[in-house]
């Protein structure tokens, strides 16, 4: 047991210099769980598996403490000195720390972190996301419902051409926001400059007839820095400013690939995919850290949305303690997560702004997604271009949450109404593009479902036009009652009869 790790009640470490952090901890071989975690915090701070002698007073105050610990559930609670941390705002470097060696560790049953605590003076360090999705609103003129998306599938095999095909087809049919699905790169059957150069002419095709503006979320991730940069910059020539996002595959990609894009193009949506992101987030993994952490750094990192999950509606494993507090750790600027309560504040939280703020953050919150979808519109009404409370000094900017995986249009009231929010991105792949009459119907289906959710309508009531025929939604939801897709009572009560 390294004892010098170990100052159980300790209250410096709310003095706003340490990144606070609780892990659920078990060692083999019945060992206590203060000497399994004095192990792991040696190893994830200053010090290794044996005490050394060449430490100096200095080096000393660079250790993790052990401040707080709870047997029964086998959780111990550490702060890291934030100091220790690259000063460059560099998110890689603390996952390097704190979810690193750690994970390797033998003595270890399981190690998992649970949650982390930013403090003010910390999130000052890292950059926070640039754009956000009030921009996107801004530009797409989209207030009152979330940003309603496709991924195009199939997920690979499609030339230039039949992609932007496609594009073109859900952006016809009024959908917002097409995205590449996680692995599209430089395939040699689909050439990444023609697919760009095949997207923006799709992309003016379709705001030409449908009067609205679109955009697409390119997947920049490459073998190389340079290769990434090189497509950034041919999407960055190609397409118009607003039009387009960068997607990242953050997991396999890297924290340095998000935040090499999050500073050269600050202008840009940074869009971070997380593929891979189970092998550490999934309830069976023992070692790892889970959806609301990994969000969490992602809005340290600057990503302006990462996928949060569907908050068990999808197919995709989760539920709405996960995934619904990853959204609102992403979204707001108080929430409360599994163990902190975190204000992404850079000033004090006592100081009577940012007190405003959460009050009315709160009020809104809690009044539900249709008085907020009512009461964007109304705002959108007063000043389209509404210029956001521009308080980057005081607080980190939000990060959108991107709800995908499994989604169909049949879905999206319980989407809606499980996130509480309607302050996301929803992208729909098979969801789309399985519909009986194609992809444009597919689109068509999804802002009908919107259109029926916020008129507080049943799906039914939506699924026929004044002369009583049959819409895409109808056809959506017969297609989807029939294949397959688990559909809860509340769904049940969406559709209607
Ligand atoms: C969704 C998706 C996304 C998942 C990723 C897929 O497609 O394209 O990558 O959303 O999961 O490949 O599964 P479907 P998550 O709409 O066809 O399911 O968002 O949970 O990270
Ligand atoms: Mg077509
Ligand atoms: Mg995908």
């Amino acid at each position: 047991m390294q004892k010098e790790y170990i100052q159980l009640g300790n209250t410096e470490v709310h003095n706003g210099q340490y990144l606070l952090t609780v892990f659920r901890i078990e060692g083999y071989d019945g060992k206590s769980i203060l000497d399994v975690a004095s192990e792991v915090v040696a190893e994830s701070s200053n010090g290794s598996n044996v005490a050394v002698g060449s430490g100096t007073p200095f080096s000393a105050t660079m250790g993790g403490i052990i401040y707080e610990v709870n047997e029964v559930e086998n959780l111990v609670y550490v702060a890291y000195p934030w100091r220790m941390f690259d000063s460059g705002g560099n998110v890689q470097n603390i996952m390097t720390f704190i979810a690193g060696n750690v994970f390797g560790m033998s003595s270890l049953k399981r190690l998992k972190l649970l949650d982390v605590y930013f403090p003010p003076q910390m999130l000052q360090q890292y950059d926070g996301p640039s754009t956000t999705l009030d921009d996107m609103r801004d530009y797409l003129q989209v207030f009152d419902s979330p940003i309603l998306g496709t991924i195009i599938k199939p997920k690979i095999g499609l030339t230039a051409s039949e992609y932007a095909e496609l594009c073109y087809d859900f952006w016809a049919g009024g959908g917002h926001f097409v995205k590449n699905d996680e692995p599209q790169a430089d395939q040699d059957f689909c050439p990444y400059f023609k697919m760009v150069d095949a997207i923006r002419n799709a992309m003016d095709r379709a705001e030409d007839e449908t009067g609205h503006t679109k955009v697409h979320s390119f997947n920049v991730s490459a073998a190389d820095f340079d290769t990434m940069i090189k497509r950034a910059d041919y999407v960055y020539s190609k397409m118009r400013p607003g039009s387009f996002a960068f997607l990242i595959d953050g997991i396999t990609a890297g924290w340095m690939a998000v935040q090499t894009l999050r500073r050269r193009y600050p202008d840009v949506f940074i869009h971070f995919h997380r593929a891979g992101h189970g092998a550490f987030t999934r309830s069976e993994q023992a070692f790892g850290f889970t959806v609301p952490v990994l969000t969490k750094f992602a809005r340290l990192a600057g990503a302006s949305g990462i996928h949060t999950g569907t908050m068990g509606v999808g197919k995709m494993q989760g539920d709405v303690n996960e995934d619904g507090v990853a959204m609102q750790q992403a979204l707001r600027v108080q929430s409360q997560g599994k163990f902190f309560k975190q204000v992404w504040s850079k000033v004090p939280p006592s100081d009577f702004d940012i007190e405003t703020m959460i009050q009315a953050e709160a009020k809104l919150w809690n009044a539900g997604p249709r008085e907020l979808s009512k009461m964007r519109t109304e705002m959108a009404k007063i000043d389209p271009h509404a210029s956001h409370l521009k308080s980057e000094w005081r607080i980190m900017k939000k990060t959108a949450p991107i709800v995908s995986g499994g989604i169909n249009p049949v879905l999206l009231p319980r989407v809606i109404d499980t996130a509480g929010t309607i302050d996301f991105i929803t992208t729909m792949g098979g969801g789309t593009h399985s519909h009986p009459m194609k992809t444009r119907a597919g689109a068509k289906a999804i802002v009908e479902a919107f259109k029926a959710w916020k008129e507080g309508h049943t799906l039914q009531e939506e699924a026929h036009d004044h002369k009583g025929n049959d819409t895409e939604l109808q056809s959506a939801v017969r297609f989807f009652k029939s294949h397959g897709v688990h559909l809860t009572p509340e769904d049940e009560a969406n559709i209607g009869e």
